[in-house]
């Protein structure tokens, strides 16, 4: 599992008898029709390669195959066809009917053991009949990854692409979870960043912390320059530059005075928005941030970190997040703090997760979290973020990230339009 990938485009091969609903459920992932579907068994004669950008994954290209039944899988040249899918595929996706487990699945399920493929199940077409207990129990002691959906169901084409895309994240050789650059590809050859780092207390003695340190490590490997300041000298050292920085990065903690100090024309983000960006999906992470705007008191909010027994974390988890939100509520909260590799249960009691940075996370690991909550429909953000949005400074952090701003602003938007009273802070500074 999770070995090299055989290409570029991460490859789903789609396996199923025919008839069972592949195409449909192509199309379903897809959002539109792209491969033809038909009553009549046998639609999909060859493979049809459809290629799509799956976000937060990245380019895949699903390889649908032609319906086999359980006699022609057995029979030259299908059977050559069909390990000829199985060199190609990273993922094999097998798509089943409810109730229904015969020869053809029990031989693709073997083939994508003997192979190590990770294979995701998909129960197809529940609208026409109930999948039994035994049945579904079954197809999980064969593999903990399984999708009940009906795929001419658009409607609720969400949960169950939140799902599938969660199971692809586990699944999926490294290489294709390989994190975008850091800061590398914000600064031009021979440019300036400038790193705000405060030190006090809570500071470890004698050195940096990590992703200050990879941040250096990173810019000087894209052949950048880095001034590194604390908060109280940064407007003096600024002041004091012949030419403008390309970048000015803070520390989540110091992020009003940055802002307060950097000319308008100046990009500056904070670390924080930089590894939301590296280890997960900071579109995701910026939407979930306006959520803060219709919290009110009463709502329950998750504080979720990714490890235990962190003093900085707990102090900023802890103390200074809850402070600043149920200030920006006008009123109290009821905020769990949670620490664990996991989750708790019952996600959907919340109204918003702020999650830790997850320094400590692999980049699946804090992706397959925020597909948690998206399959909960829970949304989520991150520390940095939620400071960020209560200091009223978010549009300005997240507007070297075009993308990120834009599904902020959407999202703030959908969020005036349905809140009664809406809070107004936020329209500043942008
Ligand atoms: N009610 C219902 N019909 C479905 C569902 N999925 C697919 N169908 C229908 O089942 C028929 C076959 O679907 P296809 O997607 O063409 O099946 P396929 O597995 O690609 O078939 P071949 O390519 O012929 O092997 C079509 O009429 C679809 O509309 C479902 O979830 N519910
Ligand atoms: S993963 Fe990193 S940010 Fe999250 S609690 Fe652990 S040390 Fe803190
Ligand atoms: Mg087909």
């Amino acid at each position: 599992m999770k070995k090299t990938p055989k290409s570029l485009r991460l490859q789903i091969g789609l396996f199923g008898r025919t008839n069972v609903g592949k195409s449909s459920f192509l199309n379903l992932v897809a959002g539109q029709d792209v491969a033809i579907t038909s009553p009549v068994a046998g639609t999909t004669t060859d493979v049809v390669e459809k290629s799509m950008e799956l976000l937060p994954l990245g380019p895949v290209v699903f390889l649908d195959t032609a319906g086999l039944d359980d006699r022609s899988l057995l029979a030259e040249p299908r059977l050559k066809k069909t390990l000829k899918i199985f060199d190609r595929s990273d993922i094999i996706t097998l798509v089943v009917e409810p109730n229904t487990w015969t020869d053809y699945e029990e031989r693709i399920l073997e083939e994508a053991k003997k192979r190590e493929t990770p294979t995701i199940l998909v129960v197809n077409k529940i609208d026409l009949g109930t999948s039994s207990p035994e049945f579904i129990g079954e197809l999980h002691s064969k593999t903990s990854r399984v999708l009940l959906c009906s795929s001419v169901d658009f409607e609720h084409r969400d949960p169950i692409l939140n799902q599938y895309k969660k199971f692809l994240i586990e699944v999926c050789p490294d290489d294709f979870l390989k994190p975008p650059p850091l800061v590398g590809d914000l600064l031009p050859e021979a440019g300036l960043a400038v790193l705000i780092v405060p030190i006090d207390l809570q500071a470890p003695k004698g050195r940096l912390i990590l992703p200050q340190v990879q941040t250096i490590r990173e810019a000087l490997d894209f052949d950048a320059s880095v001034m590194v300041v604390k908060e109280r000298e940064y407007a003096h050292s600024l002041a004091n530059l012949k030419s403008h920085p390309h970048l000015v990065i803070c520390d989540s903690q110091v992020v009003l005075k940055m802002v307060a100090d950097t000319p308008e024309g100046i990009p500056c983000t904070t670390f924080s928005i930089l590894f939301a960006r590296n280890k997960g999906d900071l579109v995701e992470l910026a939407r979930g941030a306006a959520v803060i705007e219709t919290l009110k008191p009463g709502d329950r909010v998750l504080i979720a970190e990714a490890c235990s027994h962190h003093a900085i974390e707990d102090d900023i988890g802890r103390v200074k997040i809850p402070r600043w939100i149920r200030q920006y509520v006008g009123g109290d909260l009821r905020i769990d703090v949670f620490s664990g590799r996991d989750y708790p249960d019952h996600l959907q009691e919340y109204k918003l997760i702020i999650h830790c940075g997850g320094c400590m996370l692999t980049r699946r690991e804090m992706l397959a979290r925020i597909q948690k909550a998206k399959e909960t429909k829970v949304p989520i953000t991150n520390y940095g973020l939620s400071i960020s949005f209560s200091q009223g400074v978010i549009r300005r952090v997240l507007s070297p990230f075009p993308a990120a701003l834009e599904a902020f602003q959407r999202e703030m938007e959908k969020m005036r339009r349905t809140v009664k009273s809406p809070r107004s802070l936020q329209s500043s500074l942008s």
